[in-house]
Parts: C-alpha cells; structure tokens; sequence
C-alpha cells in the first residue's frame, strides 16, 4: 500500500531526548508552514525527552539564512548536540528557488562537516503551497516531526562511536 504520511515512525527506534540540548531554527518566510514545522519539531523533541530548557529555538529571515544561522549557533554554543533547520521554499516564476534550494542543500552539509555534529535540513522545496500545507501536518506528515526524530537519531548514532568520557 502506498504510504500517505511520510512523518510516520517506530517510536521504540528514537533514542531518548534526556540530557540532549537541541537548536531549532526557522525561517520566517511562508510562516504557515515553518510555523507548523517548528510545533511539530518541538513537540516531537519533548515527547522523546528533551527539557523546554534545553531546546534553543530561533527565527531567520528565510531559509537561505539558514546555514550561516546554523555555523553561527554551533560556533556559539559549543553544548548543543544537534541543529535542526526548518524552511519552505516554493517555487514561483523565476529562477530564485533553484538558487535557494542549492545554497541550503549545500550549505547545510557544510556546516555539518565542519562542526561534526548533526545539522538537519528539515526544508520544505514544493511546486505549491497545497503540497506544503500537506508536509506541514497534513496528509503527508510533518516535515518538523521529521526532523526531530532525525536529530535524535543522529545523536545516538555519534555516541555510538564516541568513547566514554
Ligand atoms: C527571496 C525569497 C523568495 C523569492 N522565496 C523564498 C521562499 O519561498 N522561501 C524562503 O524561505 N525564502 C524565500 N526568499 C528569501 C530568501 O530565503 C532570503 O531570505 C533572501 O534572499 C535574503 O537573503
């Protein structure tokens, strides 16, 4: 059967949240959809764990800022273990999008490399604003929700390999 919710998952699979101090950034464009990203990011983080305290949320002008956002934060805050970006970008009828897609994607990984910690790219690229609405808790999930799950994944994954203090 074809899967509708692209956010569903083995909630026994997260590794607990207890301790982790998360980064949440936003962009404030298309805020309808990262606002719904940013609940459902949030949301997700406390279910599986992570105290109010330890969850650093901010906003940035658009999705583009996010990488420089993301160095700046873990450049800054040498306790947070993991980033997670949040952005909607739509296409409209010029060229921007694809600009804004590749600098993001691109960046995003950079910024992961260079920190050796998890940097997530919780962004939304869609056609429409309908296809978004449906990726921001609707039909198809929450891409926020999405993002928390991976940011506590990665996590655990990189205790995995690091020996005890
Ligand atoms: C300029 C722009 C456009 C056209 N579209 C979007 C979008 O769909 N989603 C988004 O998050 N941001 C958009 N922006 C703003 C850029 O991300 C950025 O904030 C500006 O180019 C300033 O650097």
């Amino acid at each position: 059967m074809k899967k509708t919710n692209l956010s569903e998952y083995n909630t026994a699979s997260v590794a607990d949240g207890k301790g982790r101090k998360i980064g949440v950034i936003a962009a404030e464009w298309n805020p309808e959809v990262t606002d719904a990203m940013l609940k459902g990011a949030v949301d997700t983080l406390k279910k599986h764990g992570v105290k109010k305290k330890d969850i650093t949320v901010r906003r940035v002008p658009g999705t583009f800022e996010l990488s420089s956002a993301a160095d700046i934060m873990l450049d800054s805050c040498h306790d947070i273990d993991a980033v997670i970006c949040i952005g909607c970008v739509i296409q409209g009828e010029t060229r921007h999008f694809e600009f804004i897609c590749q600098a993001v994607s691109q960046g995003l990984t950079n910024v992961a490399l260079k920190h050796q910690r998890p940097v997530i790219f919780s962004v939304l690229t869609t056609d429409t604003m309908e296809q978004a609405l449906e990726r921001s808790g609707g039909k198809h999930g929450n891409k926020g929700v999405e993002g928390a799950v991976t940011a506590l994944k990665m996590c655990a994954y990189k205790d995995s390999l690091t020996p005890e203090q």
